[in-house]
């Protein structure tokens, strides 16, 4: 192997989130951010998260080499091709596979991944479970509408009961999922609920998830104004429906509070459910990967592989 690559892959030693060195350059603008006109149905709710995302790396100053969008497949996960910065529109329901990747081998960056209820909850139900458990660090943003959008009208897993659609014609028969059960269930160490009708509180959501040192959940009501046309109405005071925050007394460490909570009727709450510490897989894969550079120290990149190979004969 050329001793060109001398440098250990496993970057152990970027304390996360670390500003840019030397770095004498502007944060991104929402000007800059924008790409390409979103090809949503206009009065997505997609809509809506994609302007706080841009509001949000404008408000923290990130540069390009700070941060992450990565999403799976449907129309809120084509969140990526709107952002002018790096990221990924990957596999369906294996945005956070992807995501955890990068967050492991880049501890410096702040990864968003972003998704829909049937990316996220259906086909990457069980990504959602294990990064949660795992407690990888980085932000998951679902934006749910209760319905497939890309593919037209298709029952989800967080559709209600009788929920008529091109899967069934007489009305869903399964019980939907509550995400924010699930996500707490699962393990995830932050867990927040919003709505895309009300732009402060996404922002305050997303700074929140994003200064989270953990796996940070939000669920975010987005309507799709093609197939399911007034779904969160309830949720909306402009549409005559109630927008509750979190009972100011909710102990947000209390983890049977939080499920209680989650198991409110809909429009139920919003705001931060549940928000605890707990040591990362990042943090204690780094520890491992410092005791393993600590034992080849001084060894070339080719003397370790040789060292195993002996090993294993
Ligand atoms: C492996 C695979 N299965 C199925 C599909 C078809 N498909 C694309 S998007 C989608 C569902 C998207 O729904 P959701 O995640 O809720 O996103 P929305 O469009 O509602 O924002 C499906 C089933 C696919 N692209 N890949
Ligand atoms: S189909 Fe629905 S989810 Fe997709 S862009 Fe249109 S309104 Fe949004
Ligand atoms: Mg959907």
């Amino acid at each position: 192997m050329s001793e060109m690559i001398a440098e250990s892959p496993v970057r152990v030693d970027v304390p996360a989130m670390a500003p840019v060195p030397g770095s004498e350059r502007k944060g991104l603008t929402k000007k800059e951010l924008a790409a390409d006109h979103p090809t949503w149905c206009p009065g997505c709710g997609d809509f809506s998260v994609l302007a706080l995302y841009f509001k949000l790396i404008e408000k923290r100053k990130l540069t390009h080499e700070q941060f992450v969008s990565i999403a799976g497949i449907g129309c809120s996960s084509r969140f990526p091709y709107f952002v002018q910065a790096h990221g990924v529109h990957f596999i369906h329901g294996r945005a956070l596979p992807f995501a955890s990747g990068i967050s492991l081998s880049r501890p410096d960056l702040h990864v968003f991944a972003f998704g829909g209820d049937g990316d996220a909850y259906s086909i990457g139900g069980n990504h959602f479970s294990h990064t949660a458990r795992k407690n990888v660090k980085l932000t998951y943003v679902v934006m749910d509408n209760w319905v497939y959008g890309l593919t037209k009208k298709q029952t989800s897993p967080t559709s209600p009961l009788g929920f008529k659609s091109k899967t069934d014609p007489w009305g869903a028969v399964d019980y939907p999922i509550n995400p924010m059960k699930q996500a707490i269930a699962a393990g995830a160490t932050f867990v927040a609920r919003t709505t895309s009708t009300n732009p402060n509180h996404v922002l305050a959501m997303m700074e929140a998830a994003m200064d989270h040192d953990g796996f940070s959940f939000i669920e975010c009501l987005s309507e799709c104004v093609e197939f399911y046309e007034g779904a969160f109405d309830a949720a909306n005071p402009r549409k005559g429906g109630m927008f509750k925050e979190i009972p100011k007394d909710h102990d947000a460490t209390d983890e049977t509070a939080a499920y209680q909570l989650a198991g409110t009727d809909f429009p139920g709450y919003f705001g931060i459910f549940y928000n605890i510490n707990k040591p990362t897989k990042n943090a204690k894969e780094a520890e491992i990967n410092r005791g393993m550079m600590e034992k080849v120290k001084g060894l070339k990149d080719w003397q370790i592989l040789q060292k195993t190979f002996d090993r294993l004969k």
